[in-house]
């Protein structure tokens, strides 16, 4: 069994979060570094398919004009517009298909920053007796704070694979980690 086999255990999940190519160089709302999560991500996929462990990947998928948008008066540049290439999971991203796509942002009236919000992704998570989520993805100071730390809200265990992320501005990634770590996140490196 890989070292990374060895930290999976029934009951465990992957969510990976938003790995998509507007978060990446050369995206709309490029993330630096954001492309180098999708290599470490690729051995975390392998060792659950290995193991059984179901793999969850949630996507921001926002409509023309959405609300986040600057020119809504929201804090971001337009990306992850539905159906574009910018909102394409990252092409080296290896999932498989029993991978369970988690779609957010599609609201008109609101953001939806966590693959918890208005998903009905709890009662899924429950079904497959999912008790520990394992987080990776984008951005770590945006969507994964927002997952993780509802994921703790609803009673599950989160490990966040901290060399799996990265969060769009370095001082909001701290306040972040501080955050995760507060409400009881653990967090876990690759080997
Ligand atoms: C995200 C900014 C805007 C994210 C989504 O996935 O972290 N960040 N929308
Ligand atoms: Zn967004």
């Amino acid at each position: 069994m890989s070292k990374i086999e060895e930290m999976l255990r029934r009951g465990d999940a992957l969510m990976i979060v938003d790995v998509q190519n507007d978060f990446c160089p050369g995206g709309a709302l490029p993330i630096e570094d954001g492309d180098k999560v999708v290599p470490i991500l690729n051995r975390w996929i392998a060792a659950a398919v290995a193991r059984g462990v179901p793999i969850y990947a949630s996507r921001d998928w926002h409509p023309v004009g959405h609300v986040s948008f600057n020119e809504r008066g929201g804090p971001w540049p337009p990306h992850c517009l539905q159906d574009s290439d910018g909102a394409r999971f990252h092409s080296n991203l290896e999932l498989p298909d029993s991978a369970v796509i988690v779609t957010k942002g599609v609201r008109f009236d609101q953001d939806q920053n966590s693959a918890f919000d208005q998903t009905g992704i709890v009662e899924q998570l429950r079904k497959d007796g999912i008790q520990r989520l394992l987080v990776g993805g984008l951005a770590e100071d945006v969507c994964v704070l927002a997952t993780a730390l509802d994921a703790r809200r609803e009673g599950f265990e989160v490990a966040l694979i901290a060399d799996a992320t990265r969060p769009v501005s370095t001082q909001k990634g701290e306040k972040a980690r501080k955050k995760m770590r507060d409400s009881g996140v653990h967090f876990v490196r690759t080997n």
